[in-house]
């Protein structure tokens, strides 16, 4: 086998040890692995190297700025591996991987995130085997999409959620069939993958005011809408609705702040609260008034892919029609066209 691999260690459980506050991201990762690995077929493994970031985090503690870093190492070390294996914490793993979907709108090699819910460093732990299968499939398998490698499961990364807090089975594509399954065989569903492409960085500077998500619950109070609109420095908006995609219309003064906010540039994408199906605007009278204010649907897209597609393109600079435009079709297959 003559693949390399770079594995990013940027925190998360995978890497955490235990302290009287609860479990803390440690540097010294690759010791752990490597103690760990002592006893397996090392062999069989494809050969690595392994980056550890200086600033281990939990990953509920990540911000936009996290994705501008592990998308520019990726770039700088890109030409010499031919795989990549991103170690995260799971809380917002399907964010990044989201993120990093969007800043890669070409590659032709695996990008694979993973981590675990025990750490590496307890005894009973899923972080070996999730580690070791994600490089099995960097080393070894023709991806070249970003993808999430988690509990035996392929997921296209920007599909991905993080479905269960205290499950070995934390993350699953419930709208989108899984990219492969590693079992006894690794089985990938080849024709669900995206073509190999011309690798393209797209990276930019992120400002974490531009993009907000609320979802509507009965009774949300248009003010609070209306504020949040009016937040200086505010681009778009993830609006999550109920069912197919339908905003409690009754309520004038809340379509009318999201009218407004329309006129005024600020991007508004309708998404469903519902974990499978998609937005449908116009199926019900509710839903067909977002249609008449330019709220974007956006058909079975998750909450995590439309934040970061959000994030991503308003961070590039793309504004008015041309944003409409990327945000309504897939650019990454993160929702159905
Ligand atoms: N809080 C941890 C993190 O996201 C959870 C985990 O990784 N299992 O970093």
């Amino acid at each position: 086998m003559s693949r390399r691999i770079l594995i990013l260690y940027t925190g998360g459980t995978i890497g955490m040890l235990s302290t009287g506050d609860g479990y803390v991201p440690m540097p010294g990762f690759h010791d752990r692995l490597l103690q760990q690995l002592d006893s397996r077929a090392t062999g069989q493994l494809p050969a690595y190297d392994l980056i550890e970031y200086g600033h281990l985090i939990d990953s509920a503690n990540l911000v936009p700025a996290h994705w501008q870093r592990i998308a520019r190492t990726l770039a700088e070390h890109w030409a010499q591996y031919d795989g990549f294996v991103v170690l995260h914490g799971t809380d917002t793993m399907a964010y990044s991987a989201s993120a990093l979907s969007f800043m890669l709108p070409g590659l032709d090699k695996p990008v694979i995130l993973t981590g675990s819910q025990i750490p590496l460093a307890e005894l009973r732990n899923d972080a070996l085997d999730n580690l070791i299968t994600a490089l099995l499939l960097a080393g070894n398998c023709d991806i070249a999409e970003v993808c999430v490698c988690f509990n035996g499961r392929l997921l296209r990364g920007n599909r991905s959620r993080k479905v269960r807090s205290d499950g070995f089975d934390a993350f699953d594509s419930p709208n989108f069939p899984w990219l492969g399954r590693v079992g006894i065989d690794i089985e990938l569903q080849t024709h669900r993958l995206l073509p190999p492409s011309e690798p393209r960085f797209e990276i930019p500077d992120f400002d974490p005011a531009a993009v907000v998500m609320i979802p509507v619950f009965p009774g949300i109070p248009a003010d609070l809408i209306e504020t949040v609109l009016q937040r200086p420095g505010i681009r778009g908006l993830v609006l999550q609705t109920y069912g197919v995609g339908n905003p409690p219309d009754a309520d004038r003064a809340l379509i009318a702040a999201l009218e407004r906010a329309t006129a005024g540039g600020i991007a508004i994408l309708n998404i469903s609260q519902c974990q499978q199906g998609a937005v449908s605007q116009g199926t019900y009278a509710t839903g067909a008034t977002l249609n008449r204010i330019g709220v974007i649907p956006g058909a079975d897209i998750t909450p995590e892919a439309a934040f970061a597609k959000l994030q991503v393109l308003t961070g590039l600079g793309l504004a008015g029609d041309p944003l409409r435009e990327a945000l309504g079709r897939p650019l990454r297959g993160e929702c159905t066209a």
